[in-house]
């Protein structure tokens, strides 16, 4: 009998293995879904959007918006000086608005919607994976010339940011902010 070893059917390879060898496989799994899964893999509540039809997801930031609801559209433009004009906007908590957002520029940029810590979050992981890809309601990418169009409807009060996350721009200062007033603040 040469081959006393019985078929392996249910033993997985568990035994333990070095801490280096962990974190390594951590990474390059870790790397793999956000390459994979892109801008997906942000929160815990962001797995297994389905193909097909934009899933709403709440946000802190507000929720996508339905186009035929918007009552106005902002005006928002980009350019390679880093910078949004205007980089303030306000709106009331409950507001259902198009945000038109035309480049400027000679390069792409993008408008993407969030909260600061969200936003530099993403940046940093841009900057690690320039290359990821990633389409959200709340961004547009726009193209030099272009311009590019979200419908959001901020249902959450506060103040939350918008900022260009290609790497390096949000580092530049590409960043700006916008004013949710709450339903109870109006007069
Ligand atoms: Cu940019």
């Amino acid at each position: 009998m040469k081959n006393p070893i019985p078929p392996a059917t249910t033993t997985p390879a568990r035994e333990p293995r070095s801490p280096l060898a962990r974190a390594a496989a951590l990474a390059v799994a870790s790397a793999a879904m956000l390459l994979t899964g892109a801008a997906q893999a942000h929160g815990p509540q962001d797995h297994a959007r389905a193909a097909g039809p934009v899933a709403k997801e709440q946000k802190a930031w507000g929720i996508a918006g339905d186009a035929a609801i918007a009552t106005r559209t902002l005006h928002v433009d980009m350019d390679d000086r880093m910078r949004f004009t205007p980089d303030r906007l306000s709106v009331r908590e409950g507001e259902t608005v198009r945000i038109a957002v035309r480049n400027l520029g000679q390069v792409r940029h993008e408008f993407v919607l969030g909260t600061e810590a969200v936003l530099r979050e993403h940046a940093e992981m841009m900057r690690r994976f320039p290359d990821m890809e990633h389409d959200e309601p709340w961004m547009a990418h726009v193209d030099p010339g272009q311009t590019g169009t979200l419908v959001w409807t901020f249902n959450r009060a506060g103040t939350f940011d918008f900022g260009c996350l290609l790497p390096g721009h949000y580092e530049a200062g590409m960043v700006g902010r916008i004013d949710v007033t709450s339903r109870g603040d109006s007069q």
